[in-house]
């Protein structure tokens, strides 16, 4: 197959759907770039003392790994000087990130979770870097956090990297997901899957089983279904898979299927869920919709919940339509 790259696939999408500005262009490949770094970074683990953790927090007072602060870092520096942001927002920072006064603003805003499933880090396990992209609200001067809390239908593109065996990067502009894998020999990213698509019936289900006893009923009875295989409603047999790295088990999906879930349950009454809606939800919203998937946090489309807070939590359920609308129904 005639190799395509980065770039040539970015210019070609403009080209047919016009949705692509060149300061959007500009963004995609300096994400792409910054994930070539982080992959490298990762890629040397205890070779390149960044193993182990940093010894500080981040705001969900998780202990930051030293790969956590370098991958942010590594984004952070990649995307400041090219005129084509207006702010940033990281798992990893409290608030926002201004473009600093020596470099020229953009219209988009770019947030990230830098380096996810990073407890997975130090046991070798695959993990990822998710992004998404939105406009800044027109005629914004400084950008506050609330610039940021839009809905995820606002996205004009969102993707992921993923470091495993091969290191991929997976993008959606709105008008289908495409894979690149990097070729390591040249240092480009060559696409490698267009047009990915979900089916909308699977055999497959990605959830934590041991928080079971904290499930709430909806969730109880769709996996209790699923478990039970053909001696029970379903009349089929399932298999199961947890990774517990959010961007290698969406991955999984959108290459064969599946239905990962990430609900909330009663350990903390109140909590919406684990995963943030911001830079992990939405922009995996995005991919599996555009993948033909679905994506809900049980009640309603993912893409449509109204942002309250920038670092807010949400339940997940998304993939294959079938499955994402089942369960969604048990909770109405
Ligand atoms: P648990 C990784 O820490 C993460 O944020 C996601 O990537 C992953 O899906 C989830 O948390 C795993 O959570 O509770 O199974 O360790």
């Amino acid at each position: 197959m005639k190799r395509i790259s980065l770039t040539q696939h970015l210019v070609e999408e403009q080209r047919l759907n016009n949705n692509i500005s060149a300061e959007l262009r500009l963004l995609i490949e300096v994400v792409a770039r910054a994930c070539k770094t982080i992959s490298h970074a990762v890629g040397k683990g205890a070779l390149g003392e960044v193993l182990g953790s940093a010894n500080t927090e981040n705001i969900q007072g998780e202990v930051q790994k030293k790969l956590d602060i370098l991958s942010n870092e590594i984004l952070l520096e990649a995307n400041e000087w090219g005129g084509h942001l207006a702010a940033m927002a990281s798992e990893e920072m409290e608030s926002i990130h201004l473009i600093p006064n020596r470099y020229p603003k953009g219209e988009y805003m770019l947030l990230f979770d830098p380096l996810d499933g990073s407890s997975n880090i130090d046991v070798n396990v695959s993990i990822g870097t998710i992004f998404s992209v939105l406009k800044a609200p027109e005629g914004m001067q400084t950008p506050v956090e609330q610039d940021f809390l839009q809905p995820g239908s606002q996205q004009v593109a969102a993707g992921y990297a993923l470091y495993g065996p091969q290191t991929m990067l997976v993008l959606t502009t709105g008008h289908g997901v495409n894979c690149f894998t990097l070729d390591r020999e040249m240092g480009s990213w060559v696409l490698t899957q267009r047009d990915m698509k979900i089916p909308a019936d699977t055999q497959e289900f990605a959830i934590n089983a041991s928080n079971a006893r904290h499930w709430f009923p909806p969730v109880t009875r769709y996996v209790n279904e699923l478990l039970a295989g053909s001696t029970g409603p379903r009349q089929k047999n399932f298999n199961m898979r947890w990774i517990a790295s959010m961007v290698t088990d969406v991955h999984r999906i959108l290459t064969r299927g599946g239905i990962f879930m990430y609900p909330a349950d009663a350990r903390e009454p109140g909590k919406e869920g684990k995963l943030r809606l911001m830079y992990e939800a939405n922009p995996m919203a995005m991919l599996v919709e555009q993948a033909g998937g679905a994506a809900t946090n049980g009640k309603q489309r993912m893409l449509d919940i109204p942002p309250e807070k920038l670092h807010q939590r949400v339940a997940v359920f998304l993939g294959s339509k079938n499955e994402v609308d089942r369960v969604t129904a048990y909770h109405q």
